[in-house]
């Protein structure tokens, strides 16, 4: 959306709900001519919008397509930061580079990559994330949280808990956490997230927080190799979501719970936390790079490692790793 007065003309056709909106009025405020207002509201039904007109009245909107653009999403949006500030593309490689290039020139806190397809998009070791074109939610938000490095990692933590609460609103379904970066419904992966980091050696710059939600893929739409072990909101709950709404309610928990965290540390979020996870007591083999380790898993420690009792009893913390569960 590159015109303000496009824009404009599109958050008051929102604003006003079906009713008419005057093209006079805008063209006149903006010094515009009709025809000028118009030629946007051709560009608008282009991008898939469904407007109608009423002689002498205005124009009123009938449909909004589903793109999860920045006027579908500042519709639900309750937020003062996070999301209030959308890069809205149809087809990106992957929006975690744009998003660091983009906090490299000093993106404002808050501020959102978006995109209705991703054709490289990656998960945790540069693995492939499948981001199927207007199915499902593919975005970076860049957050200046006044964090030291180390307690990047938490910040996943922080994140999971939102989106399973955005998840619960939306759509009456529970999902639950696979520690560290996995929201599993019925035992699939809906959600993965991908935190990264630009940081001074004492202070964190930006964090990148790549957030992938499988919303509304038919089990047809994945890759055989994953209609095993993905599964889409729209798959569990037997209807389309609603892609726009459901990234205002993650911002919107996002906002609440980073805010917390930085106020009151990783108490109050590690109960949440605790509450929607599922591995506790659970055998479970950890992979991380160079080994692999089993053992119980004791849950997560105050600064967010997953604690896990070896077989020979000793206690390790582990910060980032795969995890299957033994039994
Ligand atoms: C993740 O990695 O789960 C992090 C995924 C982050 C994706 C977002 S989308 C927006 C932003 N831009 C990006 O390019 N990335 C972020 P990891 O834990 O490594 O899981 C990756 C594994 O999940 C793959 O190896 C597959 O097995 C599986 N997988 C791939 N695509 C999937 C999908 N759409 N749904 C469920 N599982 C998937």
């Amino acid at each position: 959306m590159k015109s303000p007065v496009k824009n404009e003309l599109l958050k008051r056709l929102f604003a006003a709900q079906g009713e008419p909106v005057s093209g006079q009025d805008i063209a006149d405020e903006f010094g515009l001519s009709r025809t000028a207002i118009w030629k946007y509201i051709k560009e608008l039904e282009e991008e898939g919008y469904e407007i109608g007109s009423q002689r002498k009245k205005g124009y009123f909107l009938i449909e909004a397509p589903d793109l999860v653009n920045a006027a579908n999403i500042s519709e639900y949006l309750q937020t003062t930061a996070y999301g209030q500030q959308i890069n809205y593309f149809k087809t990106v490689p992957t929006t975690q580079t744009i998003a660091h290039e983009e906090a490299q020139n000093g993106a404002v806190d808050g501020t959102l990559i978006i995109s209705e397809e991703q054709t490289a998009g990656k998960g945790r070791l540069a693995r492939p994330w499948v981001s199927n074109a207007g199915r499902g939610i593919w975005m970076s938000l860049i957050m200046r949280p006044e964090l030291p490095p180390q307690q990047a990692p938490q910040l996943t933590l922080v994140a999971a808990v939102a989106i399973v609460r955005a998840i619960e609103d939306v759509t009456d379904i529970q999902p639950v956490i696979k520690w560290p970066n996995d929201i599993l419904i019925n035992g699939k992966k809906v959600t993965g997230i991908l935190t990264e980091l630009q940081s001074d050696p004492d202070r964190v710059k930006a964090i990148i927080l790549g957030i992938g939600v499988n919303a509304n893929q038919e089990t047809a739409d994945f890759p055989e190799e994953l209609q095993a072990i993905a599964t889409s909101l729209r798959i569990e709950k037997g209807e389309k979501v609603d892609r726009a709404k459901l990234v205002a309610k993650i911002m919107h928990y996002l906002e609440q719970y980073t805010a917390l965290y930085v106020e009151k540390g990783f108490a109050p979020i590690k109960i949440l936390w605790e509450s929607y996870a599922t591995i506790t007591g659970k055998k479970i083999k950890a992979s991380m790079v160079n080994e692999t380790v089993e053992g119980t898993a004791l849950g997560i420690s105050q600064d967010g490692m997953l604690e896990l009792q070896l077989d020979d009893g000793t206690i390790r913390g582990i910060y980032s790793a795969d995890i299957e569960l033994k039994n």
